[in-house]
């Protein structure tokens, strides 16, 4: 039997909601959910992909998450949209906010949208992409719960904190970069642990403190940063920034708040958003070819743009119409309907 199952791109699009839906997730959070599982898929992003099902739904089984909550929106100052998701998934308050960010950055140049109390597991690129396509510059971050340690540390302080960022271009697919600021996301570890390899070395440290490449210790450990003491001032800054400053939990607060419930990071996300028509001004056309110069200095001497493998997967899916994920995962899937 073979290893892997292909499912066609609408399969794990209904497959997706089916099981939000039938563990209990209200239609709207289905949807929300699953769009963005369903992009990570067909964009090969395994971590943030048709994985994540198992997480959403082992996470309402915990009974932390609301299935069902509707997202509260306020408009809070001229440059700031709030969405209070009240306990749910964040996307759907997302969702919500993302027509007032932009109709706010359109009007005075830059806005930021700050969702609380959300539970958050979701890859940010599907955000800033989205912010992108109409003409805007985009920020996300978010913390996660305290998994990662400090430079020169060996216990968890930070989360694996994603820091994504779009900019729109002329022609084609935006700029897009968006990674954790530890060593590697959670969820690769998790897919090592699930795969039964071992995880690259500095990646991760084990309870003692000592490295590791064992998946599993390195999940009762601390995780690393990525880059060293840089990776740790950007996680820090993204604790603040999606922290205190919207009025929300730091990912040590998340995984207190989690009491070993094994659930999604409970917490907050700010998003900027920046109109380069107006931060530009009449010479816009000019600087926006400026930035194309930049594009091109990279790609002509062979290396690549972050989101190219990305856009390539997407592709490769969209023209097959479909997706592959590990057999094993296929039946942890299948198991997860419920009728
Ligand atoms: P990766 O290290 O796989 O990739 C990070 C970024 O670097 C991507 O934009 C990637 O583009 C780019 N990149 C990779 N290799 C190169 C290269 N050789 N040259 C140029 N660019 C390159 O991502 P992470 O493991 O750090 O994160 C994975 C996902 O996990 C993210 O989507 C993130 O949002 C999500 N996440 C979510 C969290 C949450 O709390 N919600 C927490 C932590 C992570 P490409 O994709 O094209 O390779
Ligand atoms: O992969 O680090 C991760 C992660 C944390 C929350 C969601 N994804």
């Amino acid at each position: 039997m073979s290893d892997t199952h292909t499912l066609s791109l609408d399969d794990a699009w209904s497959l997706s909601v089916r099981i939000l839906e039938s563990n209990g997730f209200s239609p709207d959070h289905a949807r929300a959910i699953a769009r963005t599982i369903w992009q990570g898929q067909r964009d090969e992003c395994h971590s943030h992909g048709l994985y994540r099902l198992l997480v959403c739904t082992h996470t309402l089984k915990t009974g932390k998450v609301s299935a069902n909550a509707v997202p509260e929106l306020t408009d809070a100052a001229p440059g700031l949209v709030r969405v209070d998701a009240r306990g749910a998934y964040s996307l759907l308050a997302y969702d919500t906010g993302r027509p007032v960010l932009i109709e706010k950055a359109r009007k005075q140049g830059i806005a930021a949208l700050a969702i609380n109390h959300c539970y958050h597991f979701s890859a940010l690129w599907p955000e800033v992409e989205a912010i992108a396509a109409e003409g805007l510059v985009a920020l996300a971050m978010t913390p996660s719960h305290s998994w990662v340690a400090p430079h020169g540390g060996t216990k968890g302080v930070f989360g694996t904190n994603p820091l994504a960022f779009a900019w729109p271009r002329p022609e084609g697919n935006p700029f897009v970069f968006d990674f954790a600021t530890s060593a590697a996301a959670r969820g690769e570890i998790e897919l090592h642990r699930r795969a039964g390899k071992a995880i690259p070395e500095g990646w991760a440290v084990d309870s003692d403190g000592q490295t590791t490449t064992d998946a599993e210790a390195a999940m009762k450990g601390a995780m690393l940063t990525f880059g060293g003491h840089k990776g740790s001032a950007l996680s820090a800054m993204i604790e603040l920034m999606a922290g205190p400053l919207i009025g929300d939990f730091l990912s040590l607060e998340s995984q207190a708040y989690d009491a070993g419930a094994g659930a999604t990071p409970y917490h907050g996300e700010l998003i900027l958003a920046i109109d380069p028509k107006i931060f530009m001004g009449a010479d816009h056309a000019v600087h926006s070819q400026r930035a194309e110069a930049l594009f091109d200095a990279v790609l002509g001497q062979g290396a690549r743009l972050p989101s190219q493998r990305r856009y390539e997967a997407r592709a490769r899916s969209e023209a097959s119409g479909t997706v592959t994920i590990p057999q094993a995962l296929y039946d942890d899937l299948q198991a997860l309907i419920s009728e």
